[in-house]
């Protein structure tokens, strides 16, 4: 399957002892994380353990059973050479790591420029005229084609200055992100914003590319009009996460256009399959200033070669359009792919980065999202900002923040919560100065 050789591990650590640095993959290695796994951070409840346990659960949910796995060194050049500067890593390292994710795992996402027209379908005030909601249509085109897809808007009317934006990826039904208000749901809980100073968009998924393995559906979505996308197809043609993470840019084109914003302090937010999506659109498009995951797990957040809950075979069968053919060619081979998802997170540094588990999420490996932040701490390095250490995972609902990352592990099983959105709030805060109250 290799070519290149990018992905052949004692290959890698001869061309790092080469480069003088042979103690740095020691760290990255599952003996960093089991130290880690015993340190004073978070351990996983015995009872959740008995649980799953009497469940006859068969996938791996105890850290003994991980089997050793080394990383591959984020700033380590496929011609051997590690990076060492910002310039370094913006020109080489950084596009050749973006290539690698979209030929390997996600696919190419289409290469064309797109002409992004937004008609306001709804204008209203809501929460008696504090805020304005707007629902848009947007109109992506491109070489004479179109593609449409609606999304909501909510501003704050009495703040001042131009407003930052949170944009949610609704991977969930309609109802649990209801701009007119009339039904609240903890998962998009927009009065809570919208007091604490921030404007707040959503758009859904399955309004871009439907969530099924129904193929008859596809042509509803916009992977109907440019099938492929920037790849070939059987290969590295775009897959769902990627047009997701399409509309999540298109979106911000259209967001950039609104006079009340700061297009300049805009987070993406996903959970789960939508904080997938939000890890990738935040690699590919650093006009996001924030991305936040909220128990993405495998193919987010989460280190592949863990193998912990769910993996790479267990997705690629359970969500076949999710990611690129070439993905597949990584079940069961988790050590031959040329990236690891702390590489993913590496990809969005200098921006600010909040990566967000639950205590009871075992299928999303809550340590593997940690331990993926630590690994991508040497892209931060390279700009001055520090990182978290793989042994300073912390304890259950205490929040660790340093410089522009930042990560929780709350109480409670998978899903996105008001309090993970107040911590995002209150990471956002850290980053941009509080708003006005
Ligand atoms: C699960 C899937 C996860 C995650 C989750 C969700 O079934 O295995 O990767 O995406 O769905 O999106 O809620």
């Amino acid at each position: 399957m290799r070519t290149d050789g990018t992905n052949d591990d004692s290959l890698d650590r001869r061309r790092v002892l080469q480069a003088g640095v042979g103690m740095m993959l020691g760290g990255n290695t599952t003996h960093g994380a089991a130290r880690a796994a015993e340190g004073r951070g978070w351990q996983p409840a015995p009872q959740l353990l008995a649980d799953l346990e009497k469940r006859g659960t068969t996938w791996l949910f105890r850290e003994r059973d991980v089997p050793a796995y080394t990383l591959p060194d984020p700033l380590l050049g496929r011609d051997g050479v590690r990076v060492t500067t910002q310039g370094e890593w913006e020109t080489r390292r950084r596009p050749e790591t973006l290539d690698l994710f979209r030929q390997h795992v996600y696919g190419h996402p289409p290469r064309q420029r797109f002409r992004v027209t937004g008609e306001v379908m709804e204008s209203a005030a809501v929460q008696d005229g504090r805020a304005l909601r707007k629902l848009v249509r947007l109109t992506c085109e491109a070489d004479g084609r179109r593609f449409s897809f609606p999304y909501s808007l909510l501003i704050p009317q009495d703040a001042p200055g131009r407003v930052p934006v949170f944009l949610l990826i609704n991977n969930r039904a309609p109802e649990v992100a209801d701009a007119t208000r009339a039904q609240k749901n903890g998962f998009w809980p927009a009065e809570a914003l919208l007091a604490r100073g921030y404007a707040t968009a959503v758009f859904r998924t399955w309004d871009v590319d439907p969530d099924t393995k129904d193929e008859t559906q596809r042509p509803k979505g916009v992977r109907g009009i440019w099938p492929e996308g920037g790849g070939t197809p059987g290969r590295d043609a775009w897959a769902t996460l990627s047009a997701w993470a399409w509309a999540a840019s298109r979106v911000l084109d259209s967001l950039t256009d609104e006079r009340a914003l700061d297009a300049k302090r805009v987070a993406i937010v996903g959970h789960s399959r939508g904080g997938k999506t939000a890890l990738w659109a935040g690699a590919q498009d650093p006009r996001f200033a924030l991305v936040i995951s909220n128990d993405s797990g495998c193919g987010g957040a989460a280190l592949s070669r863990r193998r912990f809950g769910e993996t790479v075979t267990a997705i690629n069968r359970g969500f076949p359009y999710w990611f690129c053919d070439n993905f597949k060619r990584f079940n069961d081979r988790e050590p031959e792919l040329p990236v690891d998802q702390h590489q993913l997170l590496a990809l969005i540094a200098p921006r600010g980065l909040y990566v967000a588990s639950a205590d009871a999420d075992f299928w999303a490996d809550q340590r593997g999202e940690f331990l993926s932040l630590a690994h991508a701490a040497p892209a931060y390095g390279l700009f001055g900002h520090p990182g978290v250490k793989p042994d300073e995972m912390p304890p259950l609902d205490s929040p660790l923040v340093r410089g522009r990352i930042g990560y929780h592990i709350r109480r409670g099983g998978h899903d996105l919560t008001p309090y993970d959105w107040e911590r995002f709030m209150d990471f956002a805060d850290a980053l941009w100065g509080p708003r006005a109250r």
